[in-house]
């Protein structure tokens, strides 16, 4: 598997599957999730909805995923996934791995062979960044997948520099 990194928009991003770093409720919020559903369309927050009533009414727990089309991004799919809120009092870094893992697992169901990921957590879950982009490569070099291309897509200068330092 390749890994790249790149500094951008992941909305408009030329994938098969962009990860949302969403919330449990899977109708929206800010940060990624805002710009993906404002930039996909109505479709993707209708698709939301069906799952939530057909198999979430709890919401999705943290550390899972779930894909939905992608509306009018250029991607195919979107892989909703929920990370955890940073705690200083518990260590949630498995939660935050899983969300990586479960997201290339339906990467695979779905037969996406590029995936983009944000850094998910690193907004407005809090999560340092450097730490954020340890967890994030690591889980992804380990995974066992068929994706040939995991990108990750870095905001900003300062994240894609943690990334770079992470990744070696
Ligand atoms: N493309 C790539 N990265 C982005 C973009 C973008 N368009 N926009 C922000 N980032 P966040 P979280 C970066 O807050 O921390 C939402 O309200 C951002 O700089 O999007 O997992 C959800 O509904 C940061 O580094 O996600 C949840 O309630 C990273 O993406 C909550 O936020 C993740 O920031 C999830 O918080």
């Amino acid at each position: 598997m390749e890994i790249r990194l790149v500094q951008g928009d992941i909305t408009e991003q030329d994938v098969d599957a962009v990860v949302n770093a969403a919330n449990s409720s899977l109708l929206g919020g800010g940060g990624v999730d805002g710009a993906i559903h404002r930039r996909g369309g109505p479709e993707i927050l209708q698709e939301c909805r069906a799952l939530r009533a057909s198999h979430y009414g709890a919401g999705l727990p943290t550390g899972q995923a779930v894909a939905t089309t992608a509306g009018r991004l250029p991607a195919r799919w979107v892989i909703h996934t929920v990370g955890p809120v940073h705690s200083a009092a518990e260590d949630r870094s498995e939660l935050l791995a899983s969300c990586y893992r479960e997201s290339l697992r339906v990467a695979d169901e779905l037969g996406a062979a590029t995936v983009a990921f944000p850094a998910i957590s690193t907004g407005i879950y809090g999560w340092p960044m450097d730490d954020g982009a340890r967890i994030a490569l690591s889980t992804v070099r380990r995974a066992s997948t068929s994706v040939v291309e995991v990108r990750f897509v870095l905001f900003d200068a300062a994240a894609h520099a943690a990334f770079e330092r992470s990744l070696g």
